[in-house]
């Protein structure tokens, strides 16, 4: 007797992910946003990326908050009782240093970790309310990088509270300039006069090190990179055959920023059922997928000032990689 086959899936097109592919494939040279990088299996990669020895930048802003997260705190609370705010929930790992040294300043926190994804939000609060007493997490489910410019809604606050906006990681090195700046302003907007921002810049530095931290031996990052392909089969119906993508790792000196590309190993056609798109590859031909910028020293100061904040303390480690950067929201 045979079964009546089962109908395919129907296959849920996110729009932004269609629309993402159609105009970065469909561009010369062909590019992808970076943030198509972070579904789970790519943010589970991002976490051991940062427990690479060549991935210098989480350990090395580790070490600068945990030497200073006292001091961070004590200056950004001044004679209030201090908030903390998040952009990206992530693992809120470094943030717990944060966290900890105001629980012991002032008995207990609020903590505001702000994500796109509700199920981090909650995995993050329950975490943090588990490991630090005192702590009270409030998510809020938001997309920080869309790019519009509606000012951020924090939440009202109390009359003798501040709020610190915590932007660590580097993050802020995968947005372009301008874009790092419509950032902050929209920041700065949804905050008051005397609350502050503290922003996490990866330095320039030898660029021996910083290909080696964006292409280490181990290929990790290289399945970070082709993770992406292996997102758009899943979702788009698209048929790229993985290897058949070389990851590449560049420091662009002129723009200070590391760029990841995937080049394609052969002339090849790749289709993309769910778009109805074909597209070819020549040999050599890549997708650029990421810029990283890296900062000189006094540039983060300056988009801080830039924005409507003025820088009040900078924060490096011993060997100059990393730099933590205090700004306190000032008139606009
Ligand atoms: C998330 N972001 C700060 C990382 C970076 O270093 O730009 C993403 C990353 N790309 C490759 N390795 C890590």
């Amino acid at each position: 007797m045979s079964a009546a086959a089962s109908p395919a899936p129907v296959l849920q097109i996110d729009e932004r992910v269609a629309t993402a592919v159609r105009e970065g494939l469909g561009a010369w040279p062909k590019r992808l946003p970076a943030w198509l990088f972070y579904d789970r299996a790519g943010s589970r990669l991002f976490e051991a990326i940062t427990e690479l020895d060549e991935y210098y930048l989480t350990r090395t802003e580790r070490g600068i908050l945990a030497e200073n997260s006292c001091e961070i705190v004590a200056r950004a609370a001044k004679k209030s009782d201090l908030r903390i705010a998040e952009l990206g929930a992530g693992s809120a790992e470094k943030t717990r240093l944060l966290l900890r040294a105001a629980v012991e300043r002032q008995g207990t926190v609020l903590y505001e970790p702000v994500d796109v994804s509700a199920s981090a939000l909650d995995r993050a609060r329950r975490r943090i309310e588990r490991e630090i007493p005192g702590a009270t997490v409030t998510p809020r489910v938001m997309d920080y990088t869309d790019g519009d410019d509606r000012k951020f809604h924090l939440g009202a606050m109390g009359p003798d509270e501040k709020r610190l906006v915590v932007y660590i990681g580097s993050s802020i090195g995968n947005f372009e300039p301008c874009e790092a700046e419509r950032l902050l302003c929209r920041v700065r907007a949804g905050l008051e006069i005397g609350d502050s921002m503290l922003l996490g810049v990866d330095l320039v530095k030898d660029e021996a090190m910083l290909v080696a931290a964006y292409d280490d031996p181990v290929g990790v990052t290289a399945a970070f990179n082709r993770n992406m392909l292996v997102r758009l089969n899943r979702e788009l119906d698209a048929d790229f055959d993985v290897e058949a993508f070389a990851h590449r790792a560049v420091w662009n000196k002129a723009a200070a920023r590391m760029e990841m590309h995937l080049e394609s190993r052969m002339s090849q056609r790749v289709n993309v059922d769910a778009l109805d798109l074909t597209i070819e590859f020549a040999a050599g031909e890549t997708i650029h997928t990421e810029n990283s910028y890296k900062y000189r020293p006094g540039q983060a100061e300056a988009l801080l000032a830039k924005t409507g904040f003025r820088a009040e303390a900078t924060w490096t480690d011993a060997r100059g990689w990393f730099a933590v950067c205090l700004g306190r929201a000032t008139s606009i």
